[in-house]
């Protein structure tokens, strides 16, 4: 190549090194493979604000410190040096010259001390304020701790990319959520329960040596969000984790978390005192027992001095368990603990808990097995409720379990990886739905009782808080599979943060951070996101209809299973199809599950006048002829609405397929065939559910409803045994 270079003139040559630099920039363009999620420090190409940023940011002073401030120092360096295209000058002195000042508080001088009040910041809070100081400009990130600097650092670097002006800043962040973690589903062999993007990023072979790159910048993307815990491991858990070989390895991920604030946890197997430490019981109350876990819990702390705390899965589709051995939940919990309490780490116990030997609807279950423990649990207990009382589906009331323990503290669990909501493959945005839950009323101390109070403990005064969210992450280049997975563990750390957000603002900041500030990008594609989540509802699981997913890997649809071995596991039981018509009964003539609400909610759930559509077949039972207040039959209503979601998911395709100007063409290949397969799988679900249900109501689809593509006989016999995701086999 050289030599034949070398054989040109000098103009064919400038020539041809333009064109391959045009090449290269190009193929940078258009083949972004979406590894740097929103921490996307692009250039800034608008000309006049890059020349005012320039101005107001000519240098940066950040104050001395340990490893943390080196990881301010460094993303500023990345983020200053991308954004604005320049070599960032750090002065080791303030000059208060057109300069960023990141500051911890009882380090600033008299003069900026004064313009900040310290007394509204948590521990982790920080402010941000723009300061004119004659002719000079300063911004000014300060915060009460290094990670709170941290946090702010983060926060200035997006209002960069947001392109926001620096001239009247006045920010005041805290956190309203003491604990704000993902919880991984990820096995020791790097398969992820649930998981559909890849393998595990945990490499436990390579552990504690080898330290992959991907886990710094899974701290970075974490702490740029607030997000401070992460429990490593998967709920239905092996005990093997709490070996010294694994232990060791734990700590090494436990150090390159630890200057980005992410505290590690670890999924406790309750029968781990058997399998790993020989003793003949792992009951709850005996001396062995109790004392094998102090011994094992301090030999963590030992290790590793800020571990975060044991979430436990107990007694719960198979998962050993108190109950093994006649003890509750609060016996467990309260052992945990107990052994906990003296390093400060705290018990996360789920309450996702349903037995095949308890005949009462299982939406039901978990209510009655913890409100009345009530108040008795240790006060480094978090009860983790999901989001819902059944489990993780495109639409479900909140679980009646929030606003029902005053006196307990209770995390909320939502689901970022889409076992129910089409995998990775559909664009679904997520923020809308636990927006949803978050602003749903519990009325538990009369209006305005919301979800969202319940969470971040102002209702009961609750000194503990925590939200956790089910990873979505894995190996992918892009970490979550469909480029707009990241939206969902954007969205999901933003409302950990601070639960009364609105999904609209949060797409809007994870767009532009993401793609690009183009007006005609952001606005068209944040409608199409907040419309997502009524899509999918629409081609699933319309009208208060749930849990109608095949057997075991949960992909399309299986209304029909009916012969699994646990009531609960088949469909039929949860759509109660039959020829009168279809629903779930759990008013006072059913299953009564709605007396677990407060009496509002009972009244205006239950009564059909006032029972929201969306929640209709979730509580009743109804003739296939009842009448909707459209006018429309249940059965011309069901067909209508499972056309909507396939027309919705069209109207995606086409708002999507503006946008090819706007956006690198690596990502906007990959949505458009991503959202061409969610067309295919919403006609499926349409056709699949409709024909089904035919066989009950023996009526003729309403007149809106396209045509169904195959027979019942072809969707049935349908197999997918390597659908991702899939559950191992339990120990
Ligand atoms: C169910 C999943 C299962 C999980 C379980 C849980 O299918 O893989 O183990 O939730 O949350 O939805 O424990």
């Amino acid at each position: 190549m050289n030599f034949q270079l070398m054989k040109l003139t000098k103009k064919t040559r400038a020539a041809y090194l333009v064109g391959l630099l045009l090449l290269l920039f190009n193929m940078s363009f258009s083949m972004d493979n979406g590894y740097n999620l929103w921490l996307n420090y692009g250039k800034i190409n608008d000309s006049s604000l890059l020349e005012t940023y320039r101005n107001q940011l000519q240098t940066v002073f950040v104050t001395d410190g340990g490893a943390t401030v080196d990881v301010i120092k460094k993303e500023l360096d990345r983020g200053l040096g991308g954004l604005l295209q320049q070599e960032v000058r750090f002065e080791p002195n303030p000059t208060f010259q057109n300069q960023l000042i990141v500051s911890r508080y009882a380090d600033l001088g008299e003069d900026l001390r004064t313009l900040v009040d310290p007394a509204g910041l948590t521990s982790e809070g920080y402010f941000i304020r723009s300061i004119e100081n004659k002719k000079h400009r300063i911004v000014l990130v300060t915060a009460q701790t290094d990670i709170g600097l941290l946090y702010g650092t983060f926060h200035f670097l997006r209002i960069l990319q947001m392109h926001q002006a620096l001239d009247d800043l006045q920010v005041v962040e805290s956190p309203k959520v003491d604990i704000r973690m993902l919880n991984h589903w990820d096995n020791l062999d790097r398969s992820v329960e649930r998981g559909y993007s890849g393998f595990s990023i945990w490499n436990w072979h390579m552990l504690p040596d080898y330290i992959d790159q991907r886990y710094i910048d899974y701290a970075r993307a974490n702490a740029s969000l607030g997000i401070n815990g992460t429990a490593l491991t998967n709920v239905n858990a092996n005990g093997l984790v709490l070996t010294p070989h694994y232990l060791e390895k734990v700590k090494a991920l436990a150090d390159v978390f630890r200057p980005y604030g992410l505290k590690v946890y670890l999924t406790a197997r309750f029968s781990a005192p058997i399998e790993i430490g020989g003793l003949e019981t792992a009951d709850p109350l005996d001396a062995d027992v109790i004392q094998w876990w102090k011994d094992k819990t301090k030999e963590i702390y030992d290790l590793i001095p800020d571990f975060g705390g044991f979430l436990v899965k107990a007694n719960s589709e198979g998962q050993p368990g108190p109950q093994n051995y006649g003890r509750t939940h609060l016996d467990g919990a309260n052992l945990l603990a107990d052994a906990l309490r003296p390093h400060k780490g705290v018990v996360i116990w789920r309450a996702f808990v349903y037995s095949e030997h308890d005949d009462t609807d299982r939406a039901k279950q978990a209510y009655s097995e913890f409100v009345p423990d009530d108040g008795k649990y240790r006060d480094n207990v978090l009860i983790q409720v999901k989001n819902g009382p059944i489990d993780f589906q495109p639409r479900e009331p909140f679980h009646p379990m929030f606003g029902a323990m005053p006196n307990t503290s209770q995390m909320m669990e939502f689901q970022i990886t889409k076992e129910y909501l089409g995998f990775a493959t559909h664009l679904v945005y997520l923020p809308k739905l636990f927006e949803e839950v978050l602003q749903s009323d519990t009325y538990s101390k009369g209006k305005g009782s919301l979800v969202a109070k319940v969470v971040d403990g102002t209702l009961d005064s609750k000194k503990l808080t925590g939200m956790a969210g089910v990873s979505n992450i894995g190996t992918d280049a892009n970490w979550t599979g469909h480029p707009f997975g990241q939206a969902d563990w954007y969205g999901f750390g933003r409302l950990a943060w601070n639960p009364y957000l609105d999904s609209g603002s949060i797409a809007e900041e994870w767009l532009r951070c993401t793609f690009t500030n183009d007006e005609n990008f952001v606005g068209p594609v944040k409608k199409m996101m907040l419309e997502s989540r009524e899509a999918v509802v629409n081609y699933m699981n319309p009208l208060g209809l749930h849990h109608m997913f095949d057997t075991n890997h949960h992909y399309g649809p299986g209304p029909w299973v009916d012969n699994l071995s646990r009531p609960e596991w088949n469909p039929v039981y949860y759509h109660k199809a039959d020829d009168e018509g279809i629903g779930f009964d759990r008013t006072k003539t059913g299953s009564d599950a709605l007396s677990q609400y407060a009496p509002e909610l009972g009244e205006k759930f239950g009564n059909l006048e006032t029972c929201p559509e969306e929640y209709l077949l979730w509580f009743h039972h109804l003739p296939w002829d009842y009448q909707l207040k459209n006018g429309r039959t249940l059965w011309d209503g069901l067909g209508i609405k499972y056309q909507q979601g396939v027309d919705q998911v069209r109207d995606m395709i086409k708002t999507w397929e503006s946008m090819k100007p706007f956006i690198d063409e690596y990502r906007h290949n990959q949505v458009s065939m991503l959202l061409g397969i969610q067309l295919k799988e919403a006609k499926w679900w349409r056709d699949a559910c409709m024909l089904y249900f035919q066989t009950f109501s023996k009526m003729n689809f309403p007149k809106e409803m396209e045509k169904p593509e195959n027979t019942l006989e072809h969707y049935k016999s349908l197999q997918f045994p390597f659908a991702p995701g899939i559950r191992p086999t339990w120990n």
